[in-house]
């Protein structure tokens, strides 16, 4: 038995009828329910003849549908490649290119010339279909394919295998003491690492229960912790709730990560709550790599300990850097990827030469071997746990009449973490509008909270232009 699915089939095996998800106000769906309607989306998949390692390209809202629609791919042995909902059609059509999916499941809204249908209701063209074959995986097989952005404006697809998932599942278990009778409020997206294998898997290995939300709304959320004991987010979930807080008494753990949860925002939800929030710390690549201690000292600002079976290492100028010395965060273990699709440069310059993972983050490990994260080797920007690469918008501005340049960069927010900003010179051809319709090829999170005209941008004597100082000059922006 070494699939994920046959893992996740044998945890939930024992207890069929227990609710797996429960929509508030709505249907309350148990694991023998989204497991029969995965065996059919499955036999409807192999019907169309998407055999095991064939890509299933899915861009869908949130719904039990579409995580039956991810269990139908990992039963019959497909990748399952989720895209982010906000992409626009011109992002779509790169993965599409880049993946070759066999088939490509959509919402009406967002259909492609050949895609599948599937609404939020079940509804569309992706009917249930009978006889489902079973087909054996092995752990080094891929189960999911993530794309992630690059430095160079390009997207790699991140492949990740059974044993990937099912080892960072496990280690997520026991270091958070998962338990059948635990009650989980989902608000996050399930396009990316975080919703939808650190929360949903948790739940599935041990049959627990999951609220199910569309999105992060902060009184739904409030009603839904009510009568539950885990909540996970990132740090955006976490201010919001802080505008009203609660005591959130039934709850035994909330966790945070995907972007830096402020020192700040972690002490006040303790004193406002009573509840020391869980900081760990992951990326696409590994999944979650450390965390802060279930027992023991959660302190903030730092992201914790490695998981069990995973090894974290500091280098500088590629040697192991004492405790206290900043550097490249490495990691290693059964949870790191087998590699970028059909990007083997990008893969080898992934892995340093003795085979540890570079993650681009920055940071020092104490004597204990915790870990504090001091910044990200390249410029990305993370706004409300989602990842923007400068180059990418700075590409579109650069195209854009009357600009004649742009820089890219992070400020401080109070609300997303970091919001994107843009710095345009401009000529008199330029106008904010043009530039604004311009940004409609790519997803909405991306386009600049604010673009700022300057006279000129800030440079070093080799004409590079100064990140830092633009966000040192500016970082008082949004506040
Ligand atoms: C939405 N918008 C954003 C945004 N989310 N803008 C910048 N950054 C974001 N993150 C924009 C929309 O385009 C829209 O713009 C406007 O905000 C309102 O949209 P919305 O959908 O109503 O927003 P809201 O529901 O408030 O969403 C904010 C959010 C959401 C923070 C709740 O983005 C979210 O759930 N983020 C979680 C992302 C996540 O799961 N990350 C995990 C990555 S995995 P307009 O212009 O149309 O008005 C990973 C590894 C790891 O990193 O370690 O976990
Ligand atoms: P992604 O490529 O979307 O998986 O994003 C991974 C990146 O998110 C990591 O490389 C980190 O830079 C960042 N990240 C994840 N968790 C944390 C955290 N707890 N604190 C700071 N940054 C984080």
């Amino acid at each position: 038995m070494t699939s994920l699915h046959a893992h996740l089939s044998q945890a939930w095996g024992a207890r069929p009828h227990r609710t797996f998800l429960s929509q508030p106000g709505g249907h309350q769906w148990s694991y023998e329910e989204v497991d029969s309607l995965a065996a059919s989306y499955g036999a409807s998949l192999q019907a169309r003849d998407v055999t095991p390692g064939d890509r299933v390209m899915v861009q869908v809202a949130k719904s039990p549908y579409a995580v039956a629609l991810y269990l139908a791919t990992l039963r019959i042995g497909a990748v399952f490649v989720p895209l982010n909902t906000a992409y626009t059609p011109t992002e779509v059509d790169a993965f599409v290119e880049d993946a070759e999916p066999a088939v490509v499941v959509t919402g009406a809204a967002n259909a492609r010339p050949g895609s599948l249908i599937l609404e939020a209701d079940g509804s569309g063209t992706l009917k249930p279909g009978a006889g489902v074959e079973d087909v054996g995986r092995s752990g080094d097989d891929p189960a999911a394919m993530l794309y992630t952005s690059g430095t160079t404006g390009r997207s790699k697809g991140a492949v990740l295998t059974n044993d990937n998932l099912i080892s960072n599942a496990k280690a997520l278990v026991e270091a958070w003491r998962f338990h059948e009778s635990d009650v989980l409020v989902h608000a996050l997206p399930i396009f990316h690492v975080h919703g939808l294998f650190v929360a949903l898997h948790c739940a599935m290995f041990t049959a627990s229960t999951v609220v199910f939300l569309d999105r992060f709304d902060v009184g739904e959320v409030k009603r839904s912790l009510g009568d539950a004991t885990v909540m996970m987010g990132v740090p955006t979930f976490y201010s919001r709730l802080l505008a009203a807080p609660e005591p959130f008494s039934g709850v035994r753990l909330f966790t945070s990560g995907s972007a830096p949860l402020t020192a700040a925002t972690h002490r006040e939800f303790e004193h406002r709550t009573g509840h020391a929030i869980l900081e760990r710390y992951g990326m696409t690549e590994a999944g979650m790599i450390t965390s802060n201690p279930y027992e023991g000292a959660r302190i903030p600002g730092t992201v914790g300990f490695a998981l069990p079976g995973i090894e974290v290492r500091v280098t500088v100028d590629d040697a192991v850097a004492p405790p206290g010395i900043a550097g490249n965060v490495e990691c290693r273990g059964p949870n790191v990827f087998s590699g970028y699709w059909r990007m083997p440069d990008h893969t080898a310059a992934a892995f340093t030469p003795d085979g540890w993972l570079r993650t681009g983050d920055i940071g020092k490990l104490d004597a204990s071997g915790r870990l504090t994260l001091e910044g990200r080797a390249s410029d990305m920007i993370i706004s409300g746990g989602l990842n923007v690469y400068p180059v990418e918008v700075e590409q579109v501005l650069d195209a854009v009449p009357g600009v004649v340049e742009a820089a890219v960069v992070g400020l401080p927010h109070p609300d997303l973490g970091e919001a994107v900003t843009a710095f345009v010179t401009t000529d008199a051809a330029y106008d904010e509008q043009g530039a604004r319709a311009s940004l409609d090829a790519i997803a909405r999170f991306k386009h600049p909270k604010q673009i700022v005209e300057i006279d000129a941008l800030p440079r070093n004597a080799m004409g590079k232009v100064l990140k830092a100082e633009l966000r040192s000059r500016y970082r008082s922006l949004f506040s």
